[in-house]
């Protein structure tokens, strides 16, 4: 089905685009079969923010332009000595902080794998909450043959969902792998045909988007905490406060100090 999506801010390497509840994140690099560089991460993070901050915006997807990539991770025309150079000259590593995002971000993010996802595009689609991937889609890490690894997410991560030897198979052989066989590991959600990709991911986010967001939020940051740490639990705890600040018993704590007078907790349920 052919849809309307309205453009939400330009950009020189990636589209942000906006269907009914829906963002959508392209990387806009198909020359490179979708590389990116530090402004193209930059780029994302940016939009990023804008889909935490915006109500509107319910379910995030990830995808790349075109029928070839995802994603083929960091573009290697950049790489440099410590990190990837952008166009202000200093060499970073900021895919990073785009993972982070995507994993603190309170709403689901989806990855529309319509092609290649290499190197840091497969960590890329990893750190996604779901992975739905047309038949051509080809999975597959480089990095130790072209010189770079990703022991963060891309690793710990990885081995959460495919388990510890095939993550360690993944990494140490550097082969590609088939939707399919990404499919049968656990790597991906649902492999579809290609002109049914986008129908798939938007059909997904559509069911997502009848629950209850607040049991989303919470459940995606259970999941996130039991792996992050003190990060993770954090974020848990940061939705526990927002949850509490929603109740009669934390309004009484704050009115009692604005009145200057003790507050009264004693007419608060306290359930076993
Ligand atoms: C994707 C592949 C398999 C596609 O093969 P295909 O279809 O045969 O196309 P090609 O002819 O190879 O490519 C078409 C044109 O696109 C260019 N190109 C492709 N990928 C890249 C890229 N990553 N960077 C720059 N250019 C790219 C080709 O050069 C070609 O151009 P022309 O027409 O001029 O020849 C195949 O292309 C492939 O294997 N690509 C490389 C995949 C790869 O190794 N990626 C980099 C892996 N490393 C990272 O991503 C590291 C970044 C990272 O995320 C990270 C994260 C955390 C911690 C550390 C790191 C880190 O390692 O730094």
């Amino acid at each position: 089905m052919e849809r309307k999506w309205i453009t939400l801010k330009e950009y020189s390497e990636i589209k942000f685009e906006f269907f009914e509840g829906i963002a959508k994140i392209t990387i806009n690099r198909p020359r490179y079969r979708n590389a990116f560089t530090p402004d193209t991460t930059q780029q994302m993070c940016d939009a990023m923010v804008r889909c935490r901050e915006d109500a509107n915006i319910s379910v995030v997807v990830f995808t790349g332009e075109g029928d070839k990539a995802f994603c083929s991770g960091g573009d290697q025309n950049v790489k440099s000595f410590a990190g990837y150079i952008g166009s202000d000259g200093v060499p970073r590593l900021n895919i990073l902080d785009l993972q982070k995002q995507i994993r603190s971000i309170p709403k689901p993010v989806i990855a529309m794998v319509n092609g290649y996802a290499i190197g840091g595009g497969h960590v890329l689609h990893v750190v996604c909450d779901l992975s739905i991937a047309s038949e051509n889609a080809i999975f597959g890490q480089t990095g130790p043959k072209v010189g770079s690894f990703d022991a963060g997410f891309g690793s710990s991560y990885l081995a959460r969902v495919v388990g510890q030897k095939k993550a360690r198979e993944i990494w140490f052989l550097c082969e590609q792998y088939s939707a399919q066989e990404a499919l049968d590991m656990g790597l991906v959600n649902k492999v579809v045909p290609l002109d049914k990709l986008e129908d798939t991911v938007v059909e997904w986010a559509q069911k997502m988007m009848e629950r209850s967001p607040l049991a989303l939020r919470m459940i995606k940051a259970g999941l996130n905490a039991e792996l992050d740490g003190q990060a993770g639990i954090q974020e848990f705890a940061g939705n526990a406060t927002m949850l509490y600040y929603m109740t009669e018993e934390a309004h009484e704590g704050k009115n009692a100090f604005l009145e200057k007078r003790k507050p009264d907790f004693s007419k608060y349920p306290k359930f076993p």
